[in-house]
Order: C-alpha cells, then sequence, then structure tokens
C-alpha cells in the first residue's frame, strides 16, 4: 500500500515538476505606447504570451499608475481585429499576399511612378503612432531619401510642431513647462484626467493638499476647475484673454522689470499694443467676467514660481495658434518664469541619429516657410494640410502615391470628405497598421505591423513632453505575432528591392537602435544595464541667453514682421467667428469645439477593445441642458449637427459643465465623424494648423 502511494505521489510530483519546469515566466520592464506619454510598465510574460501588465513603481513619471488603456494591452496585441498577413485589395475585396509579393508589387508601382510623374509625387504620411515611435518616422525620411521625394508629412501639420516654433520664435529655444514644482498652475485648455494621466495624477494630490493654486480656462468645467478659479472662456478667443492679462499685469506693475530690461525686446512696444485690450472690452468677447480676469492675471503675475500649462493642441489647432501661443509665452516671460524651477525651462535632449529626407522642398514650403525652416534649421516636415488640394488638382506637381504608417488620417484630418476625395484620386496607396483602419480600407495593400511589444526600440522623448531628460528602451516583450513586421524592416526590404540596399544595411532591431543612438553619447548596453531607464544628465536653470536673432526674448518679433505676420500677439478675423453677430453666426448659432480627449481611447484608436467600449460605447456631443431646451432635444437623442462642410448624427449628452450655445464633439469616431464638419482651409497663416476648436454649427432633431 504505502508503495502504491509512494509511486502515485512520485508520478504527481514529477509531472508537477515537468509542468513548472515548462512555465517560463519574465516579467520585461518598458514603456507603455498606446499614447506618447510612454508611461513605464511591468509587462507579465508567461510562456511567450503576455498575461498581465502593471505600472512600473519605479518610473518617475507614472510611479506605478497605468490607465484603462493600458489595462487593456493584452487584449489590444491579441485581438482577433488584428492585421495579420499582407493583403491586396483585389475585386473588391482583400487577397492575402506574401510579403515578397507585396514589397514586389509596391516597388513595381513606385518605380512606374517616378518614372512617369518624378519622385515627388510619392509622399509618406505618419501619424501619431509614427512621430512618436522614433523608428516610422526615421525610416519613412530614410526611404523617401533615398526614392529622391521631399514629401514628408505628418501629424506634426496639426499636433505639438505649433507651439514649438512659436516657442522658438520668442526665445530661440523650446521651454517646457514644470507645473510639479510651480506654485500656481494654470491649464489653460487642457483637461489632464483625460489627456494626461499622470500631470492629473499629480495635480489633483497637490489641489487636495493645497500645495498649488490652480487655475482652469475651458469652455466646460474640467474635474480639476472644481479645485480652482474656473475662467469659463467661449472657444477661441484665448489671445484676447491672454492680452487682457498682459494689461493687467503691466498696468498694475506685477511684471518682473528686471527680467524684462535684461532678457526682452520689444516691451514698450508691447505695452502700448495691450492697451486696447482691457478687461472690461475682452469680457464682451471672451465671455470671462474682468473681475476674473483681473483676479487670473493677480494670482498668477504674484505666486511665484507659476506655470501655464498650454493644452497641447487647444490653442494652436485654431486660426490664431501661433499668436494664441506667443501670448502665453510672452506671459511667462514678463512674470519672470523662464528658466526658474516651476515655470518654462529648456531640456537637454538626445539627438538621436535621424538623417531627414532633405531632398528639395516638401509640400506646402512656400506657403508656410516658417512651419518648414525657421532661421536655416530645416524641418523637412510638409504641411499636411495642402496635401488634399494637391493630390486633388495635381498643382504645382501631382501627388500619386502615399504611403501611411501609423496614422489614420481618413478619419483625422479636417474635412474628411476632401481628404477621402483626395485618397481616392491617388494611383497607390500602401497603410502599414495592426488594424483595417478606415484609411486602410482605402488601400490597395495593407500590411501587418508588429505591436510595440513585439519590437525593440526607444521611449518616447520625455524630454520634450514632460520635460524630463530620461530615456528608457522600449523592450520586445514577445516575438512577432502572424506574419507581422516592424516598420524598419518593411522599409529596408523595400529599398534593397529597389537597389538602394546600400543604404539600408540594418537587419536587427537592435542594428536600428544602434543607429539612433549615434552621436547621443548613449549606447544600448547602457540602456540594457538600466532597464527602468535613467535620467541621462540635470535640468539646468538659469538664463545664459537666448537663440533668437536678438539674442533675447522676442516679445515683440522681427522675424514674424520680417515674413509679414503680426509680430506682436494680435486675433486675427475667423471665418467662424466665436462672437458677434455677422450672417454665418446667425446661421449657425452655435460654437462647435472638437477633440477634447476621451481617457479610453486614444484617437481612432481601441475603438474595438471590448472592455474600453464597454465603458464609453458611443460618441457623445455635450451641450449644456439650455442650449438643448432651446431646440427640444432631450438628454441622449440623437440629432443633426451641420455646418457649412457636412453633417453627421450623433447623440447628445446634456452636461451643466460646458458653457451654453458651445458644443464640444470627440474626433476619432468613424460612425459619428466630427471631421466631416471641419475646414480644412480655415487655418493659422502662420503654421498652416486648421481651425478645430471654433467653428459655427446648427443642430437639428431627426424628424
Ligand atoms: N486619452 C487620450 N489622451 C490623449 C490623446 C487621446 O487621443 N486620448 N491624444 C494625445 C494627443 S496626440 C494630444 S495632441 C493631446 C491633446 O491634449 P489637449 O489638446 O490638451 O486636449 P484635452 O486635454 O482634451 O483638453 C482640451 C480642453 O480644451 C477645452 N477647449 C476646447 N476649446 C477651447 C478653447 O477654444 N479655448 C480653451 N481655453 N479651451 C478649449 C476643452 O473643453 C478641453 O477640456 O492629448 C494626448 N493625450
Ligand atoms: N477634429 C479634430 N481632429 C483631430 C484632432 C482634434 O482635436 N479635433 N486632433 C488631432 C491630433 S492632435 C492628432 S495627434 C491626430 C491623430 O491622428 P492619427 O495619428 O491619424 O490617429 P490615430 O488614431 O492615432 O492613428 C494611429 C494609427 O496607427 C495604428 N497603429 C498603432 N500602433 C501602430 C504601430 O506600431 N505601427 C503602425 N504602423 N501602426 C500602428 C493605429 O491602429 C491607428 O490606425 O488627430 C488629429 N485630428
Ligand atoms: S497615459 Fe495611459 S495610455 Fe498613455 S502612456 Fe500612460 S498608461 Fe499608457
Ligand atoms: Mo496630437
Amino acid at each position: 500500500m504505502e508503495s502504491i502511494i509512494y509511486l502515485i505521489s512520485h508520478v504527481v510530483f514529477s509531472s508537477l515538476r515537468v509542468l513548472f519546469l515548462a512555465v517560463e515566466e519574465k516579467v520585461v520592464k518598458t514603456d507603455c505606447a498606446m499614447c506618447y506619454h510612454s508611461c513605464g510598465l511591468n509587462v507579465y510574460v508567461r510562456n511567450g504570451k503576455i498575461v498581465k501588465v502593471e505600472g512600473m513603481p519605479e518610473h518617475p513619471l507614472n510611479q506605478g499608475e497605468i490607465c484603462p488603456r493600458a489595462q487593456a494591452i493584452p487584449s489590444f496585441v491579441y485581438s482577433p481585429d488584428r492585421l495579420k498577413y499582407p493583403m491586396e485589395r483585389k475585386d473588391g475585396g482583400w487577397k492575402r499576399i506574401t510579403w515578397d509579393e507585396a514589397l514586389d508589387k509596391i516597388a513595381a508601382k513606385l518605380n512606374e511612378i517616378k518614372e512617369k510623374y518624378g519622385p515627388e509625387a510619392l509622399a509618406a504620411f505618419c501619424g501619431s503612432v509614427g512621430v512618436e515611435n522614433l523608428e516610422l518616422s526615421t525610416f519613412a525620411h530614410e526611404f523617401l531619401a533615398a526614392y529622391g521625394s521631399p514629401n514628408f508629412i505628418s501629424v506634426e501639420s496639426i499636433c505639438f510642431r505649433a507651439r514649438i516654433l512659436a516657442r522658438m520664435i520668442t526665445f530661440g529655444m523650446y521651454p517646457v513647462e514644470e507645473p510639479e514644482k510651480a506654485q500656481c498652475v494654470v491649464l489653460w485648455g487642457h483637461n489632464p484626467d483625460s489627456s494626461n494621466m499622470p500631470l492629473a495624477r499629480y495635480l489633483h494630490k497637490a489641489a487636495d493638499n493645497g500645495s498649488v493654486k490652480l487655475i482652469v480656462i475651458d469652455p466646460r468645467r474640467i474635474p480639476l476647475a472644481k479645485k480652482g478659479l474656473h475662467l469659463q472662456i467661449k472657444p477661441g478667443t484665448d489671445c484676447f484673454l491672454a492680452l487682457a492679462a498682459l494689461n493687467v499685469i503691466i498696468n498694475e506693475g506685477f511684471y518682473d522689470d528686471e527680467f524684462v530690461d535684461k532678457w526682452t525686446v520689444g516691451f514698450d512696444k508691447l505695452k502700448e499694443h495691450v492697451k486696447n485690450y482691457s478687461p472690461e472690452k475682452v469680457e464682451e468677447i471672451c465671455g470671462v467676467p474682468s473681475s476674473d480676469i483681473k483676479k487670473f492675471a493677480r494670482i498668477y503675475a504674484t505666486t511665484k514660481p507659476a506655470c501655464i500649462v498650454q493644452g497641447i493642441n487647444t490653442l494652436d489647432q485654431s486660426i490664431n495658434g501661433i499668436q494664441n501661443s506667443r501670448a502665453l509665452s510672452i506671459l511667462q516671460t514678463i512674470t519672470g518664469n523662464i528658466q526658474v524651477p516651476g515655470g518654462w525651462t529648456r531640456v537637454p535632449r538626445l539627438r538621436f541619429g535621424i538623417k531627414l529626407a532633405l531632398v528639395g522642398k516638401p509640400m506646402g514650403a512656400d506657403e508656410y516657410p516658417l512651419f518648414y525652416q525657421i532661421w536655416g534649421r530645416t524641418a523637412a516636415f510638409g504641411q499636411a494640410m495642402v496635401f488634399p488640394d494637391l493630390a486633388i488638382s495635381s498643382k504645382p506637381y501631382p501627388i500619386k502615391a502615399l504611403i501611411v504608417t501609423g496614422g489614420n488620417p481618413a478619419l483625422t484630418m479636417p474635412e474628411s470628405g476632401k481628404v477621402r476625395e483626395a485618397i481616392k484620386k491617388l494611383d497607390f496607396l500602401v497603410v502599414m497598421d495592426l488594424f483595417m483602419s478606415e484609411t486602410a480600407e482605402l488601400a490597395n495593400i495593407v500590411l501587418p505591423a508588429c505591436s510595440f511589444l513585439e519590437k525593440t526600440g526607444i521611449a518616447y522623448d520625455y524630454g520634450v513632453c514632460h520635460g524630463m531628460p530620461y530615456v528608457l528602451l522600449r523592450k520586445k516583450a514577445i516575438e512577432p505575432l502572424w506574419e507581422c513586421w516592424p516598420e524598419w524592416k518593411f522599409w529596408t526590404e523595400l529599398g534593397r528591392k529597389m537597389g538602394y540596399g546600400e543604404r539600408f544595411p540594418w537587419k536587427t532591431d537592435e542594428d536600428v537602435i544602434n543607429y539612433q543612438l549615434e552621436g547621443t553619447g548613449i549606447t544600448l548596453e547602457q540602456l540594457k544595464a538600466e532597464p527602468s531607464g535613467f535620467f541621462f544628465t540635470p535640468k539646468e536653470y538659469g538664463v545664459k541667453g537666448f537663440g533668437t536673432p536678438s539674442g533675447k526674448v522676442e516679445l515683440y518679433s522681427e522675424t514674424l514682421e520680417k515674413h509679414g505676420y503680426d509680430p506682436l500677439p494680435t486675433p486675427r478675423e475667423s471665418p467662424y467667428p466665436p462672437f458677434g453677430d455677422t450672417e454665418i453666426t446667425k446661421e449657425y448659432p452655435l460654437i462647435l469645439t472638437t477633440g477634447a480627449r476621451v481617457l479610453e481611447y486614444t484617437h481612432t484608436q481601441m475603438r474595438n477593445i471590448p472592455q474600453l467600449r464597454a465603458r464609453v460605447p458611443d460618441p457623445l456631443a455635450e451641450i449644456h441642458p439650455s442650449t438643448a431646451s432651446k431646440y427640444g432635444i432631450t438628454d441622449g437623442e440623437t440629432v443633426i449637427v451641420e455646418t457649412r462642410k457636412g453633417r453627421i448624427k450623433i447623440k447628445v449628452k446634456h452636461s451643466e459643465d460646458i458653457l451654453p450655445d458651445v458644443i464640444s464633439i470627440p474626433h476619432g469616431w468613424e460612425q459619428a465623424n466630427v471631421n466631416f464638419l471641419t475646414d480644412i482651409e480655415a487655418r493659422d497663416p502662420i503654421s498652416g494648423y486648421p481651425e478645430l476648436k471654433a467653428l459655427r454649427c446648427r443642430i437639428k432633431k431627426i424628424s
């Protein structure tokens, strides 16, 4: 009996041991690429499969916390909707092809187009994922340079680069906000609870324990507005408000005269200019009581240090984009909040070895010369807003092929009607994506991309968005799924097929990283040795000078003047005026603001992830109950929203938190695509950025 028991237990024990040994578990320390914040992650992998994702406690940004999108990573990576192999459009449907066939077909078509129309007839577009993954934009540039086309266009024609440009014009450098060390934080068109989880986390704590004074400038009473002074501004009137605040600060002598004397040019002209913008006059335009404008200006100017956190895009995606950003830069400057802890500071950055496609002028360079180039430094970015006209008219030259990686422009670029018409006019569209996006659906060839956990790379730049000189290796957690490839491999193999082999020597992820790290002083070995990442240099405060032509902060900008733009922030009249009594305001009585972020989704992504969709099942247009009652519209009712450009059907959500007569519609939903309502021609004359935050619309009941 005993021996039988022994035998059984031996067998059970040994099989358990075999089972146990077969289970291979590891924790991969990496970052989250579900949006550009790049929060630190611990990814749990069992037997080559991601089983769980947690925040990395030691990461300086998110300190262990993650948002619902990161929690959904396993469902995202293993989604049944993933593109699994290359496909070609055939007879109205999709036909599976091999990578080799796909590359042969693309190479043949690109050769044909080059021969017939010249190399500039090919453009490459990188979307949000495309610019936030160094690899994607690096290789698009590499390929275009080899092919001979200057036409690199990206989401930066609509996102982030305009604020960089405005600060470059003003400071000759790009200083970054440092709200964590500020005593006063002004959230200007930015709702961290939806779009910036790490900052929301910090600000709620700081506001609750009284260590920061909060001021919120937003047409919606966002969660943090309830913890500070809220200026419920009418969309599109920010430049006026900033000028009124400057008026108060200068009139009441709250500016830092020592800093102004030593480090700025144009103060006298500014002083004269802001006389036209008294709080009383601006109250009529912005809808913010003059007493609140004064209160804001006084708190902001007298609490040190103070930090305006400028909405990532709210102020840029405006007819007055560059001037808005300039006005905020000037506020930070004259209050002495530049190059001090808790203000705006230049952050040392790693210059990764990207070779830009410098093979002539890209599209839009003549219309938006500063966007393309400032003080001889070539950005090598085309302005994507000119793409639809160029593709439709073929003037001054035709665009016949487009390769899209990490973006979904059919849904995210303004005026989707026109963008889709332009895409349909192309002879050839290739889209590399994880999913069959709305843009991929229009393609001739779709290519399956690896997710960020299936390859090794470098985490997105913590300097430019968070002011942290920090670097982290984005590590491969699992092998590429199905037939998915990293982008570098696609561009490299295509380059080889087209006879550019010498320019495409890379064979592995690590070769690519070594190439990108060239000249940074950082090595792959160092990155591997510090799996949680590290600060590569300390931050430096104090002023040594500014890189502008005058060597000072240019309150009055001669660069702008020389190019025929307003040298001082001056709001221009919009084709969609947010105030006043004109034909269009009568015809379209409501102000439409678009693209307020939703925590569960990044742009057009993740609607197909069940646990996220369950949290936010539908696109919702937010309006005040008093506005809704004017039209007899109940909470949850589906209505028609109409602009001069188009109409969509969308469900209404009543909210006491939004300014009356304003309607806020998120972007990224195909079933209620707000970009059918936007206008790609309504642009900031300096950056070319479209107006997305203050349009005119009307709503109708569905009868
Ligand atoms: N969850 C999530 N996070 C994201 C993204 C995402 O898609 N999803 N996208 C990322 C990207 S690429 C970007 S660019 C950023 C965008 O980040 P931001 O541009 O900062 O967008 P939000 O944080 O949504 O804040 C916009 C706020 O501006 C207000 N607003 C609207 N019109 C006006 C106006 O005319 N004036 C003022 N003062 N306020 C106005 C809105 O009510 C809203 O509360 O978010 C990033 N983070
Ligand atoms: N009306 C209005 N429109 C807006 C805005 C607004 O506020 N209002 N905001 C604008 C802003 S700020 C931005 S940044 C843009 C964003 O615009 P886009 O960048 O065009 O939008 P995304 O949905 O982020 O597109 C990313 C695509 O990349 C795919 N993808 C994900 N990971 C990978 C990968 O590793 N490799 C590849 N090849 N593909 C991958 C996704 O599936 C998705 O299809 O939208 C803009 N559009
Ligand atoms: S905010 Fe969320 S989605 Fe964005 S990087 Fe952090 S955890 Fe990922
Ligand atoms: Mo963006």
